[in-house]
């Protein structure tokens, strides 16, 4: 991924490189998901990453940055500060764990014991330090499970070393390599996953939230939900490829402008069901 490589790389090993007066940070989590119910009620032939749903359909980013930023006024005005979210040279999960917000899943997401691992991370980072008591390091509560390992469908997580391998991972194939067209990792083709994967969190006993007590929110889709829904959720794959050909590169951006699939644009859609088609 061309954005974590060069001048980015040694930004990533040292929060200074990249803020240089940096002090302090406060992290965030950014809960999207919906339980069980919301998901069969909605994912009815293709299944998407929940966080292009989440955030009633919006794109997280613009979400979380707006967030962050009214946080920063409110409370941080004396200081200098940065909202980071996802694009910024910062290890997201790592800085969350120092903040005592979860520990590193097997599956190599940033689990909280409250609300599990379907948040993205958000921080303010500050010039000054804060007199107040920080959260001691979570210690590791996967145990012995191993669920997320067995059902990746692609064999992506390495179980020793507690890492993803990018190249194998769905997302990645989905989401960051939409312009280059070579093979699909494991099983792709039988997946349902179209854009994004959320299976290794779907199995996370941290993630059952029938038996958490995790609030449970009002699930009425908002009309960027709605318009998700009817266009990506509910067609049968070759449907959905036809009816994207159909519609012009220009014509996607306006239609899909500030969702997480701008990201991949029409073609790389396209891309991602011409391996689902060669199945049929
Ligand atoms: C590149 C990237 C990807 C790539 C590669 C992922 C990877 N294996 O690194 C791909 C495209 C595959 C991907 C997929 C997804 N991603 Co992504 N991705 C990123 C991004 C931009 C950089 C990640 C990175 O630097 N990876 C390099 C590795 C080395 O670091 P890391 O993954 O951050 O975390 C590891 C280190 O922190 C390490 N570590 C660090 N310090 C320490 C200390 C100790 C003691 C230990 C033991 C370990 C340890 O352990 C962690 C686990 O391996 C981050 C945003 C960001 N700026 O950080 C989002 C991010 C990691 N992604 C996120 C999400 C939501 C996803 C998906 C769920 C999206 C989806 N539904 O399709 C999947 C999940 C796949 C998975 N199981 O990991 C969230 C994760 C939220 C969370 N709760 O953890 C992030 C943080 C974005 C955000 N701001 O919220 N992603
Ligand atoms: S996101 Fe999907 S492909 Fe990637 S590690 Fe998790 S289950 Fe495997
Ligand atoms: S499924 Fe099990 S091993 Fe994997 S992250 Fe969740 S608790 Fe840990």
């Amino acid at each position: 991924m061309k954005y974590l490589e060069g001048e980015k790389q040694s930004l990533r090993e040292n929060l200074k490189n990249y803020f240089p007066e940096f002090q302090s940070a406060f992290s965030f989590l950014f809960d999207y998901r919906a339980d069980k119910k919301f998901l069969q009620d909605n994912f009815k032939q293709n299944r998407i990453g929940g966080y292009t749903f989440g955030f009633s359909g919006r794109d997280y980013h613009q979400h979380i940055w707006d967030s962050l930023e009214s946080i920063k006024d409110k409370y941080f005005k004396d200081a200098t500060a940065k909202t980071v979210c996802d694009t910024a040279p910062v290890l997201d999960r790592d800085l969350a764990y120092r903040c005592g917000l979860g520990w590193f899943g097997k599956n190599s997401m940033l689990i909280n014991r409250h609300v599990g691992s379907y948040v993205m991370i958000g921080h303010i980072l500050l010039d000054k330090k804060y007199q107040i008591e920080i959260a001691p390091f979570e210690t590791d509560h996967c145990g012995q499970c191993t669920r997320c390992i067995d059902a990746c469908p692609t064999d992506a997580i390495d179980p020793i070393s507690r890492t993803v391998e990018s190249t194998k991972c769905v997302p990645y194939f989905t989401i960051e390599k939409f312009k280059d067209d070579s093979i699909p990792p494991g099983n792709y083709q039988k997946m349902d996953e179209i854009f994004g994967c959320d299976i290794c969190q779907e199995v996370c006993p941290w993630n059952d939230r029938s038996f958490r007590y995790v609030e449970t929110k009002n699930y009425d889709l908002s009309n960027d939900q709605q318009k998700i829904k009817k266009m990506f959720l509910e067609k049968p794959n070759d449907e959905l490829k036809y009816e994207l050909e159909g519609i012009s590169k220009k014509q996607f951006k306006r239609d899909w402008k500030n969702t997480s699939f701008e990201r991949t644009g029409r073609d790389g859609l396209i891309k991602n069901l011409k391996w689902k088609n060669k199945k049929n």
